[in-house]
């Protein structure tokens, strides 16, 4: 895996030289905003070539083709050259979409599949031209009109290249190869308990913004609640440029002098602000101008911060009473993209009493967190450092840490988002430690206004259950994962079990769970039963309510959702089991029982 990496970096710069491209263009941003701004989608039917030998880039030697797939070319009638491809006589795929759920016989592909997509374009005058790839899993290599833009690595974060001088008036076209081979030194890395949906997984567009323009931001609430501040950074800004910041509803403007590198700082004043929260999902209308850029935003404004075991949102005690949830789409199956989707998951997790949500794995959908935002759901967001990575080899690192900060810069406008989480279930090496502590200084220096959290394994001394993982000494929250009553013990146990905390956090038991088949009923002692979980979860909340300082859960998992490794048949079929709800929509009875006590809020306290 490490030579084809090598390998891959080769291809990219080799090709850089071939088709002349300037190096500028291989290295994608992340735009803020991207869903506000002036865009041509570039979603719908694109055609495609599924090339599990990387034919379409590499020789028979396995050297670079300088006449490869990206060019786009075509037998042509009158003209004898031999070539051995032709997209537009290839079949299609919609975009966004993964490959595995489109075409049976894509289900279990993963490699390379190569994306053509012809499109017209009148480009402006003094204004330049993003290509925007809301995701695409795992490794991405993107080429306008046969030229190289631009490659990206990390299946689950946007990328934005400018594509400005590929681009011409008329007729155009893009081709994306986009490979899903999973990699020993991948984030994630090579096995998980979820399906490596593969392909164009989110929306795809060409982003105009003008020559000089605001690419990020950051707007939020002072920690006393007396001022909104932060900054704001425009991309070639002159000498002298100005920016201006204004909330109409809150009769609020300023205007700022940008330092030389076209940064400036921003401070309202927020003695009249409603603030944001669950029961109240404020958000503002915000006015963001530089130039000939306007961006308008939504944003809300609440604080979080700790104080010794509590959580406390403006201020104000809180309990977090959530669900983990798969970007998996409910009933039509595959990776969720749609409005629908979000809509479906949430108002599952809004019918359950949920004030929170832990969006698991892996960054969701910015649909996901508009929509936490509007519905007045807190989230946990989360990079996929998931298990065993290899957490010794810096480029591991390097590639967490990029994940890391796109996220982070997608998302740093969500009021929605309280916790960043950098990994789950990881091995308390040493090496692991310094890793994440490295990830935990990384989130503190991208964005101090929320709070870093993981989810920890737990150990076990007979009937107690301990936490001392020493990665929580750089954690604000303790995330925990534990499985009493499914794959620790029997659930009869779960009632006697103590707890040992080595830190004085606050704690999120970010999962607990059990199997079910939706419609499969026996007794409680009966795994996979409907009510084997239902006893699980009753004997759970009985017992979570015993740790005086636990802050939140989120029971493992909204719904069924395809995995690999779960093989059962009859009963898993390829999904794991531990949904509240089925895949198909079916509320199992451990539904109701976490319902009722979110509803009658017995499940933790605040305080
Ligand atoms: C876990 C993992 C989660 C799995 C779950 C399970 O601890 O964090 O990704 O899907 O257990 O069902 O085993």
């Amino acid at each position: 895996m490490k030579s084809f990496n090598r390998s891959w970096l080769v291809a990219v710069s080799s090709i850089v030289l071939v088709c002349g491209s300037i190096l500028a263009q291989s290295t994608p941003k992340v735009l803020m905003d991207v869903d506000h701004r002036t865009s041509v989608s570039l979603d719908g039917g694109w055609h495609f070539i599924v090339d599990p030998y990387q034919g379409g880039e590499y020789t028979f030697h396995r050297e670079i083709r300088s006449d490869g797939y990206f060019r786009n070319a075509a037998p042509r009638k009158g003209d004898n050259t031999l070539v051995e491809y032709d997209f537009s006589r290839s079949p299609m795929l919609k975009v966004p979409g993964d490959w595995n759920t489109q075409k049976e016989s894509l289900f279990y592909y993963e490699g390379t599949l190569w994306y053509e997509r012809d499109f017209n374009f009148q480009p402006r005058a003094h204004h330049r031209t993003f290509f925007h790839v809301g995701a695409a899993n795992y490794q991405a290599k993107v080429w306008v009109n046969g030229k190289f833009a631009c490659a990206h690595e990390g299946g689950f974060t946007p990328f934005d290249c400018e594509v400005t001088q590929l681009l011409h008036s008329g007729s155009n076209f893009a081709v994306i190869a986009v490979d899903d081979t999973r990699l020993a030194d991948g984030v994630p890395t090579l096995n998980t308990d979820w399906f490596n949906y593969g392909g164009l997984t989110r929306d795809v567009s060409l982003v105009d913004v003008p020559d000089t323009y605001i690419d990020a931001y950051d707007l939020h609430l002072n920690r006393d609640r007396s001022a909104i501040e932060g900054w704001i950074h425009v991309e070639d800004a002159p000498p002298g440029a100005t920016a201006t910041v204004s909330l109409p509803e809150a009769r609020l403007r300023t205007t700022i002098t940008l330092d030389a590198t076209g940064r400036g700082a921003i401070r309202l004043d927020a003695a009249n602000l409603q603030l944001w929260s669950p029961a109240h999902p404020r958000l503002y209308r915000v006015l963001l101008a530089s130039g000939e850029d306007r961006i308008e935003d939504d944003i809300g404004f609440r604080t979080v911060t700790v104080d010794g075991s509590r959580i406390l949102l403006n201020g104000e005690p809180i309990f977090l009473k959530g669900i983990a949830i798969h970007a998996e789409a409910p009933y039509r199956g595959g990776r969720a993209y749609s409005d629908q989707d979000v809509a479906t998951l949430l108002g599952w997790a809004r019918e359950l009493g949920c004030n929170y949500v832990r969006l698991a794995h892996y960054p969701h959908d910015q649909r996901m967190t508009r929509a936490t935002d509007r519905l007045g759901l807190l989230v946990w967001s989360e990079i996929p450092v998931y298990w065993a990575e290899q957490f010794g080899d810096p480029a591991v690192l390097a590639k967490a840490e990029q994940q890391l900060r796109e996220e982070i810069t997608r998302d740093r406008d969500k009021a929605s988002i309280i916790l960043w989480s950098i990994a789950n279930e990881t091995p308390a090496t040493p090496e692991r430690t310094q890793f994440l502590t490295t990830l935990a200084g990384d989130v503190r220096r991208l964005d101090n206004t929320r709070l870093v959290t993981a989810a920890l394994l737990v150990r076990s001394e007979g009937p107690t259950r301990i936490i001392d993982d020493p990665l929580g000494r750089a954690l604000d929250v303790i995330g925990a994962n534990e499985y009493l009553g499914w794959y620790d013990g029997a659930p009869e146990a779960i009632d006697a079990t103590q707890w040992k905390i080595a830190y004085d956090k606050p704690l999120i038991i970010s999962e607990f769970g059990a199997g079910a088949k939706a419609g499969l009923h026996g007794s409680p002692s009966q795994r996979w039963t409907e009510e084997y979980q239902a006893d699980v979860f009753r004997r759970q909340l009985k017992m979570l309510r015993r740790i005086p300082q636990l802050r939140g859960m989120s029971p493992w998992v909204l719904m069924d959702f395809r995995s690999p490794v779960r093989v059962l048949p009859g009963i898993q079929d390829g999904y794991n089991r531990k949904g509240l709800v089925s895949n198909e929509g079916q509320r199992k009875q451990a539904f109701f029982v976490l319902q009722q006590a979110y509803r009658s809020n017995t499940a933790g306290r605040a305080e």
